[in-house]
């Protein structure tokens, strides 16, 4: 399998997110990525790509102008005012803060505009933020047309992550959404149905509300009990789509200390919707942090399970696309993603 990687990653390096109250070290670091493409390349995993500029017209057929044209600008404004610390907001839009006529007003103020396109105060833009952002976005969608062009799979080594980043916001440590970019991609080549299988630890919520309103683009989310962890208020199972898209969204809740055996039978419901749907094409989003030393997570799987992970998702025997996300036990996450990516390989 191929891997697509840009060290252009490196130019996101924040320094806190606000956790518990207080500024703690980021924990989406440069070294996750580092960490995995070396173990990429000690196990000839396949060749290793740099990826080619798309421009941003693939960007905004999912993303809405303002929050990209926000992205390209936000750190020179923030700069402008004299700070020299990472962009982060502070105040938030909340139904009682934002009575417009025409809707929520954008401020012309830094501060004001952080509020309104974040979601959180853990996501950290700094002077490299927008090359990164790119380059990961461009990191995807070169993976993407490996696929569209007949390999069986790729693997899209992102960084920062995408799955928290929907179609005018950001945050979760993501920015833009590299899965639900490269799953635009296939449909926009001609795949009639493609389905997005998140299996990160954190529920999908920028994918969800991508394509909430679609049937071309089937989205089905594992993730952690939002009733007990972030993003909290998206990712109960009720929610399966509205009008075309409803019925096309499915959100498989899993409470904290998950192990493999409860984790592989929601797995398997995932895969039999997603084969009944007849996709052409699957873009799985690849988060690690399901693993039982992650540092924020709750879920039990083992360095094994990863295998088993990646034998599962070949099962749907379906082109695929593998776009990294989440996993923050930095140490096990090369050998994690991997065996993964060696799991599916060794289904044939
Ligand atoms: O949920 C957290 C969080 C929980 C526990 C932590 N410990 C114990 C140090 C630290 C953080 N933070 C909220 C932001 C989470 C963003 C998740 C990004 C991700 O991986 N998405 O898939
Ligand atoms: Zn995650």
């Amino acid at each position: 399998m191929r891997t697509v990687f840009s060290e252009d990653h490196r130019l996101q390096d924040g320094k806190h997110e606000l956790l518990e109250g207080q500024f703690m070290k980021a924990h989406e670091s440069p070294s996750r990525a580092e960490i995995v493409i070396e173990r990429v390349r000690s196990t000839k995993l396949g060749e290793v790509l740099s990826p080619s500029d798309f421009g941003l017209d693939p960007i905004l057929k999912v993303h809405d102008k303002g929050l990209v044209d926000f992205l390209a600008v936000a750190w020179d404004e923030w700069a402008a005012t004299g700070r020299t610390f990472d962009a982060l907001p502070h105040v938030w839009p909340v139904p009682g803060l934002s009575r417009g006529a025409l809707g929520r007003r954008i401020s012309d103020c830094i501060d004001g505009k952080l509020g309104h396109y974040a979601i959180d105060a853990g996501t950290p833009i700094m002077s490299g933020t927008w090359a990164a952002v790119k380059a990961s976005a461009n990191v995807a969608l070169t993976a993407q047309k490996l696929v569209a062009t007949g390999e069986r799979s790729a693997f899209a080594l992102c960084r920062p992550p995408g799955h928290h980043a929907g179609s005018d916001f950001y945050g979760g440590y993501c920015f833009l959404n590299n899965a639900g970019i490269a799953a635009q991609a296939f449909r926009d080549q001609g795949a009639k149905r493609v389905a997005i299988l998140d299996v990160d630890y954190h529920h999908g919520n920028g994918t969800q509300q991508m394509f909430y309103e679609r049937d071309d683009v089937l989205t089905i989310s594992l993730h952690a009990d939002p009733r007990q962890e972030f993003p909290y208020f998206l990712g109960y199972a009720d929610e399966m789509g509205v009008g075309a898209g409803e019925g096309y969204h499915m959100n498989l809740p899993l409470p904290w200390g998950t192990d493999w055996r409860a984790y592989a039978e929601a797995l398997e419901i995932a895969l039999k919707r997603i084969r009944q749907y007849g996709a052409e094409a699957l873009v799985v989003s690849l988060g690690l942090d399901t693993f039982e030393h992650d540092p924020i997570s709750r879920f039990k799987l083992v360095h094994d399970d990863y295998q088993r992970l990646g034998d599962r998702i070949a099962w749907a025997d379906l082109p695929t696309l593998f776009v990294m996300e989440g996993g923050y036990a930095v140490e096990a996450l090369g050998v994690n993603t991997v065996n993964v990516l060696m799991g599916f390989e060794q289904r044939t």
